[in-house]
């Protein structure tokens, strides 16, 4: 079989030479990058997963077993729109564009890179998790987001191999170069590059991390380089999945906390083999914190300029008056002599600081799900996320620091109470002393509670692995 005929596609591949040509030398590697970056376990065993075979709705999600390394990485984008135009910026009403312009050739190259980056990073922190899965509901589940995170890995290459000629080739082979947490040649953001060593590390990420991806799809599905566009919407329809698997996986530990705290004599969950509910908030503490920084800076000139010229948009742009935001300003609190002063800033360098507000309120959508959880289970206890401007390293708090609270405090503050607020080595030892694998089909880790429903229509005992 051709490889174009292995490729699950909308992109007409097959008429593509060029394409064609470029996919057959980097898809060797990219299967080497697998096995050797991917899940560390399972790789010749069934799992039962869903395949994009087409972008409509019957088609996207076709449930079947199969071997990850057998698995239909495809290319996708959504059906075109008639005569979009720019929605924003310099340009707005302006034809969107069918190829690179010259002047934002690096731009984008850049935005997509680092987008690309951030899929097969995903894929390699948490390679190891699949030797300590709750349950084979969520082993397969862990697979499904990563061979979804390679598929996205396979949507930029596919913009970077069509597009950008040689320097998007190479661009290609150095996402499969890059590793995470590697000294030489990290993943380029921060949030990449750490560990994810425990299942409730992986749920957060999944809560947190990934839905920091679904904000910076949509700002990219904005874009007026209409390839880009459509790659990232249907990316997004993929994403829903993983942000499911972070949420209910969280919900499921905190249920679990609340069953073992009522079930001990002294409200301890940790001495009945869970995760109680401090710990978990010092974990919510440490991933959204390094989720945040993942939207750049509070004031930002690139954020300016990339909507400026289109290439990076607002979410729910058509629910604002103004589309070209020369004139608007925008209020951020910045750090003025060891206090927090409210200034105002100029509408277009605050578009980080915009995509952020939204992602803000998406998680404490989130964290509400969680308190109701626990409410229903009768205990008196509430989950919060802190501060945005607590323990970040990137951005314009990163040199201070301050409470969950949102207050300035000082560095030796800061660490007298950081064992309060963060994981110490202490809890992590204790998450990771819980992490040993479960994998009777229906059965669960005492630490988290059973999920609701199994996937696609199936029961949760059903055999989602299926060892050779
Ligand atoms: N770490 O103007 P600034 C996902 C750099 S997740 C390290 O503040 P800007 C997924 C920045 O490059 C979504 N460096 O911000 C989730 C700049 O460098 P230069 C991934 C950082 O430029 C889970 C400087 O600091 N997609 O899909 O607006 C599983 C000042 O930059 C960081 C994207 O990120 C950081 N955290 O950058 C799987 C979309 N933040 O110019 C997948 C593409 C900033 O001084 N990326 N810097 O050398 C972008 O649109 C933008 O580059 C950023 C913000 C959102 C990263
Ligand atoms: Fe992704
Ligand atoms: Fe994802």
């Amino acid at each position: 079989m051709q490889l174009f005929e292995k490729i699950p596609n909308n992109v007409n591949l097959s008429q593509n030479k060029q394409l064609v040509r470029a996919l057959e030398k980097w898809q060797p590697n990219y299967l080497k990058w697998w096995k050797e970056s991917g899940p560390d376990d399972f790789q010749d065993d069934w799992i039962y997963l869903r395949t994009a075979i087409t972008v409509e709705p019957s088609g996207w999600a076709q449930f079947d077993y199969v071997k990850m390394p057998d698995y239909r990485w495809g290319i996708f984008l959504t059906p075109p729109v008639p005569n979009r135009t720019i929605g924003y910026g310099d340009q707005s009403e302006q034809p969107v564009w069918q190829e690179v312009p010259g002047e934002h050739r690096n731009a984008l190259r850049r935005i997509i890179v680092t987008q690309g980056d951030t899929e097969p990073a995903s894929v390699e922190q948490q390679r190891m998790l699949s030797n300590t899965a709750p349950s084979m509901y969520d082993c397969r589940n862990l697979f499904q987001v990563n061979v979804e995170e390679g598929r996205h890995l396979w949507a930029m290459v596919y913009l970077l191999h069509c597009y950008f000629g040689r320097d998007g080739r190479e661009e290609a082979e150095e996402l499969l170069e890059r590793r995470s947490g590697d000294a030489d040649k990290p993943r380029i953001l921060n949030t990449f590059n750490e560990p994810i060593s425990d299942w409730l590390s992986f749920f957060m990420f999944t809560m947190f991390t990934d839905r920091d991806g679904k904000y910076q799809l949509l700002a990219l599905s904005r874009s007026a380089f209409d390839p880009l566009s459509r790659t990232t919407k249907f990316m997004l329809t993929e994403e829903a999945h993983h942000m499911f698997v972070g949420e209910t996986g969280v919900g499921r530990v905190v249920k679990r906390a609340c069953e073992l705290m009522k079930a001990d004599k002294n409200e301890d969950a940790r001495s009945q083999g869970g995760i109680d509910l401090v710990t978990l908030q010092k974990y919510i503490n440490y991933w959204y914190s390094s989720s945040l920084d993942l939207f750049g800076g509070e004031i930002s000139s690139n954020a300016a300029d990339y909507f400026a010229s289109g290439l990076k948009g607002r979410d729910r742009e058509e629910t604002y008056d103004d589309h070209i935001a020369l004139v608007g300003v925008y209020p951020i609190d910045v750090m003025e002599n060891g206090r927090l002063v409210r200034r105002e800033v100029p509408m277009r360098n605050a578009m980080n600081e915009i995509l952020r507000d939204e992602y803000v309120k998406d998680n404490e959508r989130g964290l509400a799900r969680w308190n109701k959880v626990i409410q229903e289970q009768g205990v008196d206890f509430e989950l919060k996320l802190p501060n945005r401007n607590f323990n970040r390293t990137m951005g314009i708090y990163a040199c201070f620091c301050f409470s969950p609270d949102g207050a300035p405090i000082t560095k030796e503050q800061f660490e007298a109470r950081r064992g309060e607020w963060l994981p110490t080595e202490g809890d992590r030892t204790h998450v990771r002393s819980l992490m040993l694998p479960v994998l009777e089909p229906g059965r669960m880790a005492n630490w988290i509670a059973p999920p609701l429903r199994g996937i696609n229509g199936q029961p949760i005992e059903f055999e989602y692995l299926r060892r050779v």
